[in-house]
């Protein structure tokens, strides 16, 4: 059911957009607009299921002007140390700045912080080559608009006055307008084994999430040991297709999005359970090591005690 409504957001105009995908009509992508008029602010709902990148592009351009979002936003930047993304080695394409990710600060309140989520929509955007720049923010420095029409939820990603929250929709969003010569899944050419990734890989982090949070030492052994079956549900795969990535040779949206959250489990479990993951699980570790070693990887993450640092609030 489409649902009209009008919402009172200061200055915010908030778009909903319907994206394509491969199918046509699939993913609703919350899109932020800066229009300032007044305080009255229309919600309203876009089926582009012939929409091309451009028309799209073009219908923002042309209705909008780039206002208060980058202004408010300004400050943030100025405090951002990671600056802009440097995708080394891909022939990076410049948007021009305007790419902008607003994400989690770490300890320091400047410096990247400990978000699987942003490391993921980062790494799709180093593997892209899309220039952007970095704005890490404490919860005090959030921008209001990020607030009040966002839930203050990060990652977010701003691109051409729009902004986009949650890695899931951001990463697509960026498949659909900045594809590259491979899709970076492997939906259309094999459903069954996009199924199977999906399936080994949606517990892993929650699995590890619940250890991690539970501080009665007589319930980590179950709660280890489920996180365990998760990650052998991933070596299990990895057998299967033989690697180097989930879904064989071709890195996808699920290396990425797996990855950084590996390394929290990895720094996280030595750290506050003193345990490591097991050894016997191979094909997990010889895939750890692969993607931990990437660039992509490299360029967007952060040392292991911005994990520890994290976890240990969330275990307060
Ligand atoms: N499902 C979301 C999860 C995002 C998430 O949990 N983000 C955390 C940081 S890792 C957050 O925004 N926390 C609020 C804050 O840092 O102020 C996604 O995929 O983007």
């Amino acid at each position: 059911m489409i649902m009209r409504s009008l919402v009172q957001v200061s200055s915010i105009s908030l778009l909903l957009l319907v994206v394509r995908t491969k199918a046509f009509l699939r993913p609703i992508l919350p899109r932020y607009s800066s229009t300032l008029r007044a305080s009255s602010v229309a919600v309203r709902y876009i089926t582009l299921a012939d929409a091309t990148p451009q028309s799209i592009t073009s219908r923002i351009e042309g209705s909008h002007t780039r206002s208060s979002m980058s202004s408010s936003i300004a400050l943030a930047s100025a405090r951002s140390t990671t600056g802009f993304g440097d995708a080394r080695g891909r022939g990076a394409r410049d948007e021009q700045g305007r790419i902008e990710l607003l994400c989690k600060a770490g300890p320091d309140g400047a410096a990247l912080g400990d978000c699987p989520f942003c490391h993921y929509v980062q790494m799709v955007l180093r593997y892209k080559g899309l220039r952007y720049r970095l704005i890490p923010l404490t919860p005090e420095d959030k921008p209001e608009w990020l607030v009040e029409g966002y839930g203050g939820k990060m990652p977010c990603l701003v691109h051409d006055e729009e902004a986009y929250t949650d890695s899931g929709t951001i990463t697509q969003y960026l498949e659909y307008f900045f594809p590259g010569e491979e899709p970076l899944t492997v939906e259309d050419e094999n459903p069954e084994l996009a199924e199977e990734v999906k399936t080994a890989t949606s517990g892993v982090f929650g699995a590890f999430a619940r250890y991690m949070k539970n501080m009665d030492k007589e319930q980590d052994p179950p709660l280890q040991a489920a996180l365990v079956e998760e990650l052998n549900k991933v070596d299990t795969l990895l057998q299967k297709t033989k690697g180097p990535f989930l879904a064989g040779e071709r890195i996808t949206l699920d290396d990425m999005a797996l990855a950084p959250k590996l390394y929290h489990i990895k720094v996280g479990v030595a750290h506050f359970k003193n345990v490591i993951i097991p050894p016997s699980l191979t094909a997990l570790a010889a895939y750890m090591q692969h993607i931990f070693d990437m660039d992509i990887f490299q360029e967007s993450s952060y040392p292991p005690d911005v994990i520890t640092w994290g976890w240990g609030n969330a275990r307060k």
